[in-house]
């Protein structure tokens, strides 16, 4: 006997969460979302490092399905902070009155279906269990981090933090010796912002990246009333483009004339934004040639700025195309290494061996004695979240021994094996990776609250994709996938960064707006691909 009953659980209280909460509680279902975490946000709850902000536009990272809740809230600029980003989220779940379903300081632990009843019991880790028919995971795809990575971690004897684990009452790194392991999107928000603060800055460099530097205007009541009055456009267009930013691409590299590909060039990099990477050249991504000019093109931006051959030769990528993973923005990050107090250490080929009491030791010996180390190193992307938590499908199929071999999904939705189990963010979609998340999110609870709309409407209770449904997609999204550069290049993209992960492209390629057309076909054909009763 369990605890409670609800028709739905939502796990996750970040944007896909609360928006998947909302819908299923309007539709009248007994529906209760549950976080590890004490608040609402998500992403934006546990990534509170120095200089945690958004690489999208904020005007486009929100909820298009309400235009009074759209237009009630204010961004202070074009790329805001973390701080205010969470502000928002909570300004969402005041407005639709929804931390009374939400459960917070509470993580799921495991989730197992019932063939007789076709129901899920899910556990808390304080012991409640939960029965409910639909599980819908909301969890976030970069939400499981990778932190215990280096032997003799738990003996540093100054503190150690991973980003996303960084404390709400922040870290005092003032006349510090602080060292950074990593240089992603998250490695260089942390770094361009730590490093006057600090005494000593030791960033550990095992791969270099192709940094865009961000314009970052602050907004005035003009510019706020403006982008306000495009919502109509922006609901319009978002969803349909290749990524679900504003922009998209236009233009084929093949029309154009070296001189004007230039021109374009300069265009999109002076946007300060994104759009050099999601909207200049889509050959980019299957081009080798067109991929090695644009990669150029960065590469010399970066050299003017860095100048000193050394630096170049350390911080600019020279083995794989532009944009065939995450595209950080940056603001000053490259001038960073022109300070007297930072040194950037190459650990490719001399990787980190351990930590020791007195900090971090490399293959050759050499310590770098440091006060704080800040392990920016990513995630298990789209996988890692939903792999913690023991999920147990049809026969006591195991969600995490299943995707240790083989990650399999239909449309990143839901999972033949694990019927009733809807996910957001999960591996075959745009929303693994590719896309402006909000924008994905917003499509993908949709079409989960619809098709349990469709199900209730129509007298069924049980979703399941079936097996050849599930290997069409899988064939679709592998087709794409490996004709497209993403796949060559080793990151958190095709899982490379979690040892023993099975290398796939986790983000569906095809765009958004095309994904979002095979998900809104398969429900008109009546959920085409998948089994109802
Ligand atoms: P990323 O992009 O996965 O970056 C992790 C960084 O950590 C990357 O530079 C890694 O180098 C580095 N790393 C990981 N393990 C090691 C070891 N053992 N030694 C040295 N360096 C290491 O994570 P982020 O948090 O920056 O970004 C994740 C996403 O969040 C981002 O793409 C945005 O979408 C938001 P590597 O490249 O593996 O050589």
């Amino acid at each position: 006997m369990s605890d409670k009953t609800l028709d739905a659980v939502v796990i996750g209280a970040g944007v896909a969460g609360l928006y998947q909460l909302h819908q299923l509680r309007e539709q009248g279902l007994d529906v209760r979302a549950f976080d590890t975490a004490s608040g609402v946000g998500g992403t934006w709850y546990w990534n509170r490092y120095p200089g945690a902000k958004f690489d999208s536009e904020a005007y486009i990272y929100q909820y298009l399905f309400d235009e009074d809740l759209y237009k009630g809230w204010s961004w202070s600029s074009r790329f805001p902070g973390q701080s205010e980003i969470e502000e928002w989220l909570n300004y969402v779940a005041d407005a639709l009155d929804l931390r009374r379903d939400i459960s917070f300081d509470t993580t799921i632990t495991s989730a197992v279906f019932d063939e007789d009843t076709n129901r899920w019991t899910v556990t808390t880790d304080s012991g409640e269990t939960i029965d409910t028919q639909y599980l819908v995971t909301c969890c976030g795809m970069l939400s499981a981090p990778m932190a215990d990575l280096f032997p003799g971690q738990s003996d540093f004897s100054g503190e150690i933090f991973h980003t996303a684990r960084w404390p709400r009452d922040g870290v005092e790194l003032s006349g510090k010796r602080v060292g950074v392991i990593g240089n992603g999107a998250t490695g260089i928000q942390v770094i361009q912002t730590i490093a006057e603060q600090v005494d000593q800055l030791t960033v550990f460099i095992r791969t270099p990246q192709y940094a865009l530097p961000m314009k970052n205007p602050s907004y005035g009541p003009d510019d706020v009333e403006a982008y306000k009055a495009r919502f109509d456009e922006l609901r319009e267009n978002l969803p349909n483009t290749f990524t679900g930013f504003e922009y998209d691409f236009d233009v084929a590299w093949a029309d154009l004339t070296p001189a004007q590909r230039r021109e374009r060039l300069e265009a999109d990099y002076e946007n300060g934004s994104l759009k050099l990477w999601l909207a200049s050249f889509a050959e980019i991504f299957s081009d080798e040639e067109v991929s090695e000019e644009v990669s150029e093109f960065v590469r010399e931006k970066m050299r003017a700025r860095l100048q000193d051959p050394e630096l170049c030769e350390l911080l600019i990528p020279s083995d794989y195309g532009f944009g065939t993973h995450r595209v950080p923005l940056e603001s000053g990050y490259l001038e960073v290494y022109h300070r007297d107090n930072v040194q950037a250490v190459p650990v490719r080929n001399n990787p980190i061996a351990r930590i020791v009491p007195e900090g971090i030791v490399l293959e050759d010996g050499t310590l770098y004695e440091l006060d704080v180390i800040v392990m920016a190193t990513g995630f298990d992307a789209g996988t890692g979240a939903l792999t913690r938590i023991d999920i147990r499908g049809r026969d006591g199929r195991s969600l995490r021994e299943d995707w240790g071999r083989d990650i399999r999904t239909t449309m990143g939705l839901m999972v033949h094996g694990y019927p009733n189990l809807l996910t957001t963010g999960a591996p075959l979609a745009p929303s693994a990776a590719l896309c402006n998340m909000t924008t994905c999110l917003q499509q993908q609870t949709e079409w989960i609250s619809d098709a349990i709309g469709y199900l209730r409407a129509n007298g069924k209770s049980v979703i399941e994709p079936t097996e050849e449904g599930q290997d069409a997609w899988v064939a679709h999204h592998d087709e794409l996938a490996d004709a497209n550069l993403i796949s060559k290049t080793n990151s958190w993209y095709v899982g490379s960064n979690v040892p023993g992960k099975p290398r796939r492209v986790l983000s569906y390629v095809g765009g958004v707006g095309a994904y979002r057309a095979a998900t809104l076909e398969a429900a008109a054909a009546g959920y085409k691909g998948f089994s109802l009763s």
